[in-house]
């Protein structure tokens, strides 16, 4: 298959409910699409890469750069049999993952529809259904945050993941643990502690959480492995995981018993795969993660989702917590029991409406094959 054309665009889109971590507030977000054109059929992709450098070193502004300038030129001058040849074509240009993982996701999708076939099928999966939980920001106040959890555990929720950062969180957890000592809990730090934090985090294992997520640095493995070493509680890494590598060093070093895969972080579905293989040979079960993404980034990690070894609970959760429209039909929806069906039908499985991304697109850029 050759790529006719290319469609950059970003769009911009108001959180349905403004979302706090350690590193930041977000209440609009500004999102890189990119549309992919060949043989008469259309695949979308989403860039993970969020308004400020701040989750990782990408932002929407460098992926737009790398992908108009490096990463579309060459996929526009490759022979394509599917997405799992990009790393190969994109290999040249070093680092901007979430940017490359945004065209090599759409031309998986696209293989998926040239052959009739799901996305999730394409890369493997095997579950018809997938477990959700949901990842809370940090709130103006406890009994706002408490509502928060009440609310998605109504809603069939299967685990609750807590922002936290140095003063919010220990009381925090016991606060919470007391009013529902069983459920599936667990928090995240994105990188707000240091080593003189340990033996803080260390009093968490009272809270018996399901783990503590990347409580240090974002591109740690050492150190971690020390705090591991201290903790009964599993650690599980974000931001450090980039690649395959990573996690093997990571799990060789015991700086995590679980792992947490962004399809974007990684740099696109095949590095995930192969991410999701080599911890299923080695006993470490993956789940994965969200970046508030649109239902275009959104259908791609329910896919994702779909492979065995995403035994537990990710943040994948329904469209209407993060948009009051999002931009595909059906928007995702959650079953009372915590779960996301996974669709069967050709390609991602949802409708992507144009008309609604138009109105909501603040510039475009198209790069054709010559
Ligand atoms: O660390 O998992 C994270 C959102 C933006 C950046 C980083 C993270 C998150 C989330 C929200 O936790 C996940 C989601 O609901 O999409
Ligand atoms: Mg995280």
């Amino acid at each position: 298959m050759k790529i006719d054309a290319i469609h950059l665009r970003e769009i911009t889109m108001p959180l349905a409910f403004p979302f706090r971590t350690s590193f930041g507030l977000t209440t609009v977000r500004r999102i890189l699409l990119v549309e992919l054109e060949a043989d008469g059929l259309t695949a979308w992709g989403e860039c993970a890469a969020g308004e400020h450098p701040y989750f990782s070193d990408e932002m929407i502004d460098t992926a737009w750069i790398i992908t108009e300038s490096e990463l579309a030129p060459r996929l526009l001058k490759a022979e394509l049999q599917g997405g799992g040849n990009c790393p190969d074509i994109f290999k040249q240009v070093r680092g901007h993952r979430m940017a490359k993982a945004a065209l090599e996701n759409a031309v998986w999708d696209m293989e998926a529809q040239r052959q009739g076939i799901s996305l999730a099928n394409l890369l493997g999966g095997t579950r018809e259904k997938i477990p959700c939980g949901v990842s809370i920001g940090l709130q103006d106040t406890d009994e706002l945050l408490m509502e928060k959890i009440e609310t998605e555990l109504a809603a069939g929720y299967q685990r609750i993941k807590l922002k936290c950062e140095p003063g919010r969180d220990t009381v925090l957890f016991e606060k919470v643990r007391d009013r529902w000592p069983d459920i599936l809990l667990s928090c995240d730090a994105n990188s707000a502690y240091q080593m003189k934090d340990i033996d803080r985090i260390a009093e968490w294992d009272q809270f018996k959480l399901l783990m503590i997520e990347q409580p240090l640095w974002y591109d740690d493995f050492y150190f971690h492995s020390m705090l591991q070493k201290r903790l009964e509680t599993a650690i599980c890494l974000d931001e450090s995981i980039r690649n395959r590598r990573d996690a093997l060093a990571a799990i060789d070093m015991e700086s995590c018993r679980i792992i947490n895969i962004k399809v974007g972080r990684v740099g696109g579905f095949s590095e995930a795969i192969a991410i999701h293989n080599a911890t299923a040979e080695r006993g470490i079960p993956v789940w994965c993660g969200g970046m508030l993404e649109t239902g275009i980034g959104r259908a791609h990690n329910i896919a994702l989702s779909s492979l065995p070894n995403f035994s537990l609970p990710g943040d994948v959760s329904a469209s209407k917590r993060y948009w009051a429209e999002d931009v595909i039909e059906p928007e995702v929806t959650v079953s009372k029991a915590g779960e996301i069906v996974v669709p069967t039908t050709p390609g991602s499985g949802f409708v992507v409406r144009r008309d609604r991304i138009d109105s909501l697109t603040v510039r475009k850029t198209t790069l054709r094959r010559s």
